[in-house]
Order: C-alpha cells, then structure tokens, then sequence
C-alpha cells in the first residue's frame, strides 16, 4: 500500500469528490477539468495512481498509455469536431499540479494559447 494520500483524481474515482464523468472503463475514467482552458477541456486518467507521468507510464504499461490516448481521440470525436491538443505535464516546472498521471484534451475552437 502507498504510504502516499490518495491523489484528487483517486479520490473522484472513488466518488469521494464530485466530477462531471464522460467515460468511465475498467481502467480509464475521464471528465470534464474543473478549470477548463478551452470549449471543450477533459483529463483522460489511468485508474491507478501508480505512474505519476506520462514517461513512467510509458515505461510501466505501455498499453495502458495507448488506452488513454485512443480514448483522447474517442472523446475529441464525440465531445468536438475530431481535432483536438493531447498534453501531459510532466514536473511542477511545466506546470503539473497533480501528480496522477492524466492527459489534458482539448478540442472545440482552440486558440494559440490553449495550452494548459
Ligand atoms: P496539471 O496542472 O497538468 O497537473 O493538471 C491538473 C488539472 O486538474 C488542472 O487543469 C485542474 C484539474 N483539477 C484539479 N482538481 C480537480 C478536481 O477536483 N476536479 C476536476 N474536475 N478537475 C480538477
């Protein structure tokens, strides 16, 4: 067990916090980012808390990773036009906040500052 708290998005997988849920699977749950940076804004997330970044992922579970993203471009299909910007912050140097690995899609009109 992890001697670590359980990060926010654990927390909303447990339904502990609130979140407004698009896509729920064995392994991936994604939902709408609280803060959104552009008309569509949604957090793809590997239910495990175990890989803290997109490279850990990598390393760790590489179809896990592939999960996450053909789940992006579901979403970015469904929620959009199809088009959308697939990030993943990596270190609190580019801005990461929480430390559960998860994607950022945005979609829906973006502008050259939607960037996360
Ligand atoms: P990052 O900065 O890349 O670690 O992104 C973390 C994102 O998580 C940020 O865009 C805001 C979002 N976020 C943080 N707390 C919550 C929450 O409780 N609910 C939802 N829906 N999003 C959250």
């Amino acid at each position: 067990m992890s001697d670590r708290a359980p990060s926010v998005f654990s927390r909303i997988i447990a339904g502990e916090i609130p979140a407004d849920v698009v896509y729920d699977s064995e392994r991936v749950i994604a939902f709408k980012d609280i803060a959104p940076q552009a008309p569509v804004h949604l957090l793809v997330v590997p239910k495990t808390e175990e890989y803290a970044n997109v490279g850990e992922l990598a390393a760790g579970d590489p179809e896990l990773l592939a999960e996450v993203v053909e789940t992006a471009q579901r979403l970015a299909d469904e929620h959009a036009d199809g088009d959308y910007r697939l990030i993943f912050n990596t270190g609190p140097g580019a801005g990461q906040t929480v430390f559960h690995v998860h994607a950022h899609v945005l979609a829906g009109g973006l502008t050259e500052g939607s960037l996360v």
